[in-house]
């Protein structure tokens, strides 16, 4: 009798345990204009079939408020589509990779205790939806910087971008001692926002490390470690990524102090941003200039004119001037070529990716290319692919192959984008679930991305492969950079 109840008890058991998640059938939600079918592979043999119009909603209730994976079943055909998840009024914007079968997608969201209406809305259309589960999710709260350098004789205000998912921020700790930050919120993700520790705070404190310590209710704290020195420190090798939205350009001081300017940005960026810093840096010559393609946000529409006739351009250089895997000594670096137009049909693929070697220190330039130009440099470079600082495909658009970014194993990935990344599959999932959390399960060295739209301009000072550091800045104004 015993070993029956025994039995009994683990049956139940193994029923609770294997408890589905509250599932919501597609064609049990409300319709607009979706056309209903039915697939024997599909949840209750049915789904619904988005094409150039139309959305889905469903009532959904939380037994209590907090956040839940949405995950939702679903086939994409021809290509990543982009549609619109409304939660209670708030449209994200949500990247669907490319699946000719049912595969699911997880999306956290915040749900309201008791009922909230979610709607998945026709952005691209032409896809098939099977239902929409939802799993309470527990994550932990993020933040952006966790480095960064002051130079006491220009001090800043340090800014931060982060992530509560929930938890509610109960104090504040400069160097263990309670300390207040300016906070707004940030728009572009659910309760995010954004905070200033202001340059008063710092003004004091003694050449060295310090720390900023963010302690939440949840007992979980964020922590971010920055260095304070009173006189600049020498640094060979300068790279400075400046906030041009969409769009790339980055500004690189050699270590023979010549300038190297890849990319010009869009054509206000260039010359709302890159012209005014270049002249409040005095620069008058660009020694080298590289094109990595011929995208207006890349080249400003005008192949780089503009700045060749107001700056004096030594050397121009795109996609077609050196072959993959010429190797160039470069103004006291190295500079590998890793894609050029050989390997691509069209701009994006053809666009020039290289990485730049200093001292034990390397700089790996993504430019726009991706998921089988980056197979093509894992295959042609196995041993050379372990980077510093990866500059990612700016906008993560397109495709990324995930085994290249794993292999990549940077300390910092900059990224020169706007919101819309948030919305890309490429960057979602394939750059922040398969690849950044695989780094941090990997206990590999990465340290941590920099979203130019988080954190403003990023610049990083080069001395050796050991001995670099980078600072973030949210203005572009007053600063001198590659002193
Ligand atoms: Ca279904």
């Amino acid at each position: 009798m015993k070993k029956r109840i025994l039995i009994f008890l683990l049956c139940t058991a193994s029923l609770v345990s294997a408890q589905s998640l509250p599932r919501f059938e597609a064609e049990s939600g409300t319709n607009q204009f979706l056309v209903l079918l039915q697939d024997s592979a599909a949840s209750g043999r049915q789904f619904l079939r988005m094409k150039d119009s139309g959305s889905v909603t469903w009532k959904v209730p939380a037994e209590k408020s907090g956040w839940f994976n949405l995950i939702v079943r679903f086939r994409a055909f021809g290509g990543e589509k982009e549609q619109l998840i409304i939660k209670n009024g708030r449209t994200i914007p949500t990247g669907f990779p490319i699946s000719d079968q049912w595969t699911t997608l997880k999306r956290a969201v915040s749900l309201d205790k008791g009922e909230n209406t979610i709607s998945i809305s026709k952005s691209w259309g032409y896809m098939d939806i099977d239902y929409l589960e939802t799993e309470p999710v527990n994550l932990k709260p993020e933040l952006v910087p966790i480095r960064n350098h002051v130079l006491s004789t220009q001090p800043r205000d340090l800014h931060f971008k982060w992530n509560a998912y929930g938890k509610k921020l109960n104090s504040v700790l400069l160097d263990g001692k309670k300390s207040e930050l300016k906070t707004t919120v940030y728009p572009h993700q659910e309760d995010a926002y954004q905070s200033i520790l202001e340059k008063e705070k710092l003004a004091n404190l003694k050449s060295g490390s310090h720390t900023l310590q963010m302690i939440f209710d949840s007992a979980d704290t964020l922590k971010s470690v920055f260095t304070v020195s009173q006189k600049p420190v020498t640094s060979p090798l300068v790279i400075v990524s400046p906030d041009v939205e969409h769009g790339s350009s980055v500004i690189i001081r050699l270590p023979t102090g010549k300038i190297m300017m890849v990319d010009t940005g869009k054509d206000w960026v260039r010359d709302q941003i890159l012209i005014p810093f270049l002249q409040r840096e005095k620069i008058t010559k660009i020694d080298y200039l590289l094109i990595t393609h011929y995208h207006d946000d890349h080249d400003s529409g005008d192949r780089g004119e503009k700045i060749r006739n107001l700056f004096q351009v030594d050397q121009f250089i795109d996609y077609s001037t050196y072959k993959t895997g010429t190797v160039l000594p470069f103004e006291g670096t190295s500079l590998k070529i890793l894609n050029c137009s050989e390997d691509g049909t069209e701009e994006n693929t053809k666009s020039l990716s290289f990485k730049l070697t200093y001292n034990g220190f390397s700089y790996t330039h993504g430019a726009d290319t991706y998921g089988l130009n980056q197979q093509l440099m894992l295959d042609r470079f196995p041993d050379d692919t372990r980077t510093d600082v990866f500059m990612a495909n700016h906008h993560f658009h397109g495709s990324v192959n995930v085994d290249y970014l794993r292999k990549l194993d940077p300390v910092l990935v900059l990224i020169q984008a706007q919101e819309a990344i948030y919305a890309r599959s490429a960057f979602m999932l394939w750059f922040r679930e398969e690849t950044e959390s695989w780094w941090r399960k990997s206990k590999s060295r990465y340290l941590e991305s920099l979203p130019a739209l988080e954190v403003g301009t990023t610049v990083i000072k080069v001395r050796t492969g050991q001995d670099w550091t980078y600072e973030t800045h949210q203005s572009n104004e007053n600063l001198e950079l590659l002193k």
